[in-house]
């Protein structure tokens, strides 16, 4: 197509998106059992994250540091209020969640990467075999994942204040971890990166490489597992984690579950237990990227084992579980977004137990996944440009089954 083709296709599908809040044509997938139409109702710059206000409004955030409400096929202007980001390469604003007293004290939590105050002189990373290629040797910028809350009034957040951090900060481009859920007691679960420096995650003076569980207002809770043990940071709720994408709490058990990206190979989901160690960097299903073995979880029982583990890797990202009645296939299983592996994946459950997975092959990075109130999917994809949100719903053949 040229360009002159490209922009009157652009302008004439932005025209019926703005009449009718969706574009005029829809591509169908086939799916394990039936088919599924998938329409693109909005497109964005490097999104991250999806958020539902219970109101059905739905929030999304931009890498760069933008967080948007789209309600009725239209995208709002940029929220005022976001805090700074530090925006470069797996950087900048990730996540959103909404407070489960949203109605009543409109509690929005987001979480990105934040650069330190004072800034080293002379910052240079060192070359570290074991990433391979995912290093970025140029960086040089002291940063960390930070986790705010604001009061979204109209199309600003008021009284915004960051409620944790992740220490030490550190330079490097990746693994921050970043995803946000809610507890049903209330309390808020904060999946925090290695930062790409492996050992932190076994040290519990530092909060990298965990799982955090803090009160909505940033106060650690009284009965976190290691409150009150020498050296250890009373936030930390499991240890022994990489880079963690995906975060939900399972409706049918009311436990957080987790997945993390291994290395080359060992993608994990993980079922999080209160004070256990999930072995990162002593064990793990995948190898080091310059081909160091790492033994596996079996080989050291002190660690707990993932639930389910992928090799090679599908590089999973965002997380639910899903509820609806318009896919009654899919009801009761946990569904992830693939980033590598270009597709929506679908894992089937036996209690705490994963049976067995569907990999949906949809051709683009899949970067967050979201139920939208009618039970319809939603799927984000990732990237700079063709940053599309997804919409799934059955075609006629999934619909009367
Ligand atoms: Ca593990």
């Amino acid at each position: 197509m040229n360009d002159m083709l490209m922009l009157t296709h652009a302008l004439a599908l932005a025209a019926v998106v703005a009449a009718f809040g969706a574009p005029a044509h829809a591509e169908t997938i086939s799916l394990p059992q039936g088919e599924a139409n998938v329409e693109s109702i909005a497109k964005f710059a490097n999104p991250w994250a999806l958020a539902f206000l219970p109101d059905g409004r739905l929030l999304v955030t931009e890498k760069p540091g933008n967080l948007y409400i789209f309600a009725d096929g239209k995208l709002s202007n940029p929220i005022a209020g976001v805090p700074k980001v530090e925006y470069k390469d797996q950087g900048g604003l990730l996540d959103v969640t909404v407070d489960p007293d949203f109605a009543n004290n409109k509690f929005v939590y987001l979480s990105y990467s934040e650069r330190a105050d004072e800034q080293p002189e002379d910052a240079q990373e060192e070359n570290d075999a074991r990433l391979g290629d995912y290093q970025d040797l140029s960086d040089n910028v002291l940063k960390g994942m930070a986790v705010a809350r604001g009061r979204l009034e109209g199309d600003r957040l008021e009284d915004v204040k960051v409620i944790w951090r992740q220490v030490p900060k550190t330079i490097g481009r990746g693994h921050f971890g970043a995803r946000l859920a809610f507890a049903p007691d209330g309390k808020l679960f904060i999946t925090s990166g290695d930062r790409q420096r492996f050992e932190p995650a076994q040290d519990m003076a530092s909060n990298l490489g965990k799982v955090v569980r803090i009160n909505p207002d940033g106060l650690v809770p009284d009965d976190n597992p290691f409150v009150g043990k020498d050296g250890a940071l009373p936030e930390i709720w499991t240890l022994g984690h990489r880079n963690e994408l995906g975060a939900a709490i399972n409706p049918a058990s009311g436990e957080l579950w987790i997945h993390e990206m291994g290395p080359k190979g060992g993608d994990e989901v993980n079922i999080v237990v209160r004070g256990k160690n999930y072995g990162w960097p002593q064990v793990s299903e995948g190898a080091h990227y310059d081909d160091q073995d790492i033994p596996d979880h079996k080989t050291k029982p002190e660690f707990a084992t993932p639930a389910y583990s992928w090799n090679p890797s599908i590089s999973p990202a965002g997380l639910m579980f899903y509820t609806g009645d318009k896919f009654p296939a899919w009801k009761g299983k946990a569904m992830l977004g693939g980033l590598s592996s270009e597709a929506l994946i679908v894992l089937t459950l036996n209690g705490d137990k994963v049976v067995s997975d569907d990999v949906i092959k949809m051709g683009r990075r899949i970067r967050d996944v979201a139920q939208a109130p009618d039970g319809s999917v939603l799927l984000l994809v990732d990237g700079e440009s063709g940053g599309d949100l997804l919409r799934l719903t059955p075609s006629g053949r999934a619909a009367q089954r």
